[in-house]
């Protein structure tokens, strides 16, 4: 286990001061950008994806040179105990080429595998979400998160977070989309209903504030998720396996279930893995 000392509240307003920086790249250039593919026709990347990572790799590096770095664009390695930045430049790339105002910059810090600090931001709508553990979760710095009661769960009266993610067929794709149905229909959960806002960080802040129930996605990665778990936590909610059984999954888990503040919360998850037929398998 690790134990270098590290000061979380400075590394925290460090991150803000770098998420706002970049923020302003983000709107600059939204929806005038020209894009590339990776893995298929919808997993999208652009220049300004790298270019900002590159940004705040460099700034990292130089104040923090003893700490790790795990970036989407260009550091991809598995985690370790030491503290590691783990990044997303631009999560909701496809916002971000579509000028649709849910991209974000993601900033987390892990330590011993677990994330302590977090900040997402928001430049189109200047939202700012971010969390240091033990400290509670907050909106702008100032709104303590969650925004809305943390009134009891329940599956029929959800509104809940999902992604198609780039895989569009294969086992993983039908377990998705079987689970999908079996939550709208008559015949299974009937929730109130689904919300895709795009962005891995954005699901986890709305169910950390509470205007989402749930998310619940599989095929993401830590860079996408490790600041919303911190802020997640801190406003109460919790993470758990998106396949049915695990309730304490890693950073680089790939599949998540993230529930809001509320009574109930283990029924609800018992109830939701009891829609999903089969388990989703991703490579760590
Ligand atoms: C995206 C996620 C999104 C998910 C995509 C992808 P990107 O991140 O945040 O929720 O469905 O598969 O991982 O590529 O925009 O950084």
């Amino acid at each position: 286990m690790n134990k270098m000392a590290v000061n979380y509240e400075e590394i925290h307003d460090y991150l803000i001061e770098l998420a706002l920086e970049a923020g302003a790249v983000l709107t600059a250039n939204t929806g005038t950008s020209a894009y590339d593919d990776k893995a298929n026709a919808v997993d999208l990347v652009t220049a300004i994806d790298a270019s900002v990572e590159s940004l705040i790799k460099s700034k990292l590096r130089a104040k923090y040179p003893a700490f790790d770095f795990i970036g989407e664009e260009s550091e991809k390695h598995a985690l370790s105990d030491l503290p590691t930045f783990i990044i997303d430049p631009i999560d909701g790339t496809t916002n971000f080429i579509h000028a649709f105002p849910f991209s974000c910059i993601s900033l987390g810090l892990a330590v011993n595998r677990k994330s302590v600090v977090g900040v997402v931001h928001n430049p189109h709508l200047n939202t700012t979400y971010s969390a240091i553990v033990n400290n509670g979760a907050y909106l702008n710095s100032t709104t303590r998160l969650p925004l809305t009661p943390a009134t009891p769960l329940s599956l029929s009266s959800a509104l809940i977070g999902i992604e198609w993610g780039t895989d569009r067929d294969g086992t993983n794709f039908k377990i998705k989309t079987d689970t999908f149905k079996s939550l709208a229909s008559k015949q299974g959960a009937m929730v109130h209903g689904f919300r895709s806002l795009g962005s891995a960080a954005q699901n986890l802040c709305a169910v950390a504030s509470g205007s989402l129930d749930a998310y619940w996605e599989g095929g993401c990665y830590a860079w996408d998720v490790c600041a919303g778990w911190i802020i997640l936590q801190e406003a109460g909610g919790r993470m758990v396996d998106g396949n049915p059984g695990n309730w304490k999954p890693d950073l680089e888990e790939r599949t998540y279930l993230a529930v809001r503040p509320g009574a109930d919360s283990e029924k609800f998850i018992t109830d939701f893995w009891s829609h999903i037929p089969g388990k989703m398998f991703y490579q760590s």
